[in-house]
């Protein structure tokens, strides 16, 4: 059977320039939500949209949104998303795949005279990576209805800049209605990030779920005091309050024997000199798992353990939430539209659990809709080690290009 085939080279080469921008002195990959190297790379997609005669549309929260009506005029549309904001020091297709491997599939439709019964549209979510602001996916939340865009737009950062200012300043304030288009169905396309299908040898995940995420910010307040004349017995060490949290998190998950993981990954001491005992500790608690109830277990469980340290630490203990997502169970039928589309092209696929978050996770609350995943090379992501071969690449564009037909022409497969 024959089927539709992206243009890999134009796929890949937009991989490629789009990583190679907003990096920064050091060379690595820095594009943080609704800052300047960031604006670089929404300029490039922006230009790329219109390359493909797209109409484009940027909504108040600064999603980027290019519409390909075709002949589906007041329908609503097919929506293919994700993300071109990175971590620090990222990887290059985290997010950016998804995003250009979607437009590349309107690009080989529209080129090839094909017409969708419905719109097709490509988004590319604003801050899903959440490590300027908190919390991630602020921008497909806020596209959902889970979070006010006024509230949203006043989301001060790590560097206390304001997310609205930031994207009035980078020109990325836009005027659409967040939610103007509630998609027909929802698609997206990303890296796996973890290690599962390489390792079982299996080219195309169909991801049925996705588990639920806590992000929780702690302070913990000790005395300053002096390294050299403080008894152990007399100090109130807010770093070695800290440290226990750190190992409690790692040895429970460890312990578990459930999927639920714990990261700590950002931490500061003050006042962070290395002859005096902490006063203030401030660090990131990133707890997962995707079953609910156990997720609550997990965050009561840290909980007691704080009131616990801070009695026997002579410590104060003060926590923000900074996120807080459930459980996402995404549509079967779009699930086994995409088993099935492996299969007529020879690929076997497997179904599986997304461990990250993902603008599906948000967009799910309007839309039926589902991921597709490639694989990660050793299960590296946010890392600049990140990489999925071309071959992968290029195979799980194709299965996008099938599912997005199969629902615009509605002739779900065989
Ligand atoms: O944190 C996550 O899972 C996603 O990369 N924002
Ligand atoms: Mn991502
Ligand atoms: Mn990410």
């Amino acid at each position: 059977m024959s089927h539709r085939s992206i243009d890999s080279t134009r796929l890949l080469g937009r991989i490629a320039e789009l990583g190679a921008i907003g990096r920064d002195a050091e060379g690595r990959l820095v594009r943080l939500a609704a800052s300047d190297s960031e604006k670089l790379g929404r300029d490039r997609f922006i230009s790329w949209l219109e390359e493909a005669g797209l109409e484009v549309a940027v909504d108040r929260i600064g999603n980027i949104f290019g519409i390909w009506n075709g002949m589906g005029g007041g329908e609503k549309p097919i929506m293919i998303g994700s993300h071109i904001d990175t971590v620090i020091n990222a990887g290059i297709y985290d997010g950016c795949y998804g995003v250009l491997a979607g437009l590349e599939v309107i690009q080989t439709l529209k080129d090839e005279g094909f017409e969708p019964s419905r719109p097709i549209v490509v988004a590319a979510f604003t801050n899903e990576e959440g490590v300027r602001y908190a919390p991630d996916m602020i921008g497909s939340l806020v596209y959902s209805g889970g979070l006010d865009v006024a509230e949203a737009l006043e989301t001060v950062g790590t560097d206390g800049t304001v997310l609205g200012d930031e994207l009035a300043r980078i020109g990325y304030a836009g005027s659409h209605a967040p939610g103007f288009m509630i998609p027909h169905a929802y698609v997206e396309l990303h890296i796996e990030q973890g290690p599962v299908l390489e390792r079982q040898g299996v080219p195309v995940g169909a991801v049925e779920n996705l588990q639920g995420i806590s992000w929780q910010k702690v302070t913990i307040d000790g005395d300053a005091n002096h390294a050299g004349t403080t008894p152990i017995s007399m100090r109130r060490d807010a770093g070695y309050a800290a440290a226990r949290v750190i190992t409690f998190l790692r040895d429970r998950a460890k312990a578990s024997n459930t999927p639920t993981v714990a990261t700590v990954g950002c931490i500061a001491f003050e006042p962070n000199a290395i002859n005096v005992i902490p006063s203030r500790a401030t660090f990131t608690v990133d707890l997962r798992d995707p079953d609910e109830d156990r997720l609550q277990e997990e965050e009561n469980a840290l909980a007691a353990f704080l009131e616990l340290l801070s009695a026997e630490e002579g410590v104060g203990v003060s926590v923000e939430r900074l996120a807080r997502f459930e459980p996402v169970k995404f549509d079967q039928s779009i699930v086994h539209l995409i088993e099935v589309a492996a299969r007529d092209r020879g690929l076997a696929c497997k179904r599986m659990t997304s461990g990250a978050g993902h603008d599906a996770q948000m967009i799910a609350r309007i839309a039926p809709g589902a991921m597709i995943f490639v694989p990660s090379r050793g299960g590296i992501s946010h890392n600049p080690k990140e990489f999925t071969s071309d071959t992968d690449l290029v195979a799980g564009a194709n299965i996008l290009l099938d599912v997005v037909c199969g629902l615009a022409t509605g002739e779900l497969p065989r």
